[in-house]
């Protein structure tokens, strides 16, 4: 799988963005992009395909479109599908990434599962996964329980110091909480001079 493929078009000063929110089932990653969009005032512009229980069939969707002077960035932004049903829809979902939100599940019985889903990313990307921008988002943080410390568990499995752009957030995305933050990191990390105070597009 590529990294680096950020899109540039010189023509129409437009560059292009893919940004995916990874995770094990119902860690909260449709919850933490409907707030990132919500922030923006942009519900419009996400579409999810969602079962009648509100559960992502193949992914979540959608366009933030921010404009500079002289340049218009776009973010194209996903979340993929955490049900193992549809497990195979996974890797297209990433086809082409530039960041990852990795929405951990901060509860202490969900430490397999996170793990498992990470160690999908892990054999998906092979050595690339350690280049890829990452923010891990400590989720559901409010139904974490700070006697276990799943959290720290987590971290220690995953050979955090080989990364090279990575870092750790807690978020309550019920809440709106620290889901903003996480995706400013996740482009920071991909853009270092950017501050998102551009006015946003359309
Ligand atoms: N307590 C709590 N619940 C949350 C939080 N974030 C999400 N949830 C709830 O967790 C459930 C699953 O959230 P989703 O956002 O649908 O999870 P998902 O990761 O998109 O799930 P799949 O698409 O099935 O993989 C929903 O009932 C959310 O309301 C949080 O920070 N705290
Ligand atoms: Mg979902």
């Amino acid at each position: 799988m590529g990294l680096i493929n950020l899109i540039y078009d010189y023509e129409k000063k437009n560059l292009q963005v893919k940004i995916v929110y990874y995770g094990p089932a119902m860690s909260g990653k449709t919850t933490s992009i409907k707030q990132l969009f919500s922030y923006f005032n942009k519900e419009e512009n996400l579409n999810s395909i969602d079962s009648t229980v509100g559960r992502t069939l193949l992914f979540d969707f959608g366009v933030l479109q921010f404009k500079g002077a002289e340049w218009s960035l776009k973010f194209l932004i996903y979340s993929a599908t955490g049900q193992d049903f549809y497990a195979s829809t996974r890797p297209a979902t990433l086809n082409g990434v530039d960041g990852l939100i990795f929405v951990v599940d901060s509860r202490a019985q969900c430490l397999q599962h996170n793990l498992r889903s990470w160690n999908e990313l892990k054999t998906m990307f092979k050595n690339e996964f350690y280049n890829l921008p990452i923010v891990i988002s400590l989720n559901k943080y409010d139904k974490a329980d700070p006697q276990k410390l799943n959290e720290f568990e987590f971290l220690s499995e995953i050979n955090f110091n080989m990364f090279k752009f990575i870092s750790i957030n807690k978020t309550i995305a019920i809440e709106g909480k620290g889901v903003l933050d996480s995706f400013n990191r996740v482009i920071t990390f991909i853009f270092p001079q950017l501050t998102l105070k551009m006015s946003i597009t359309n």
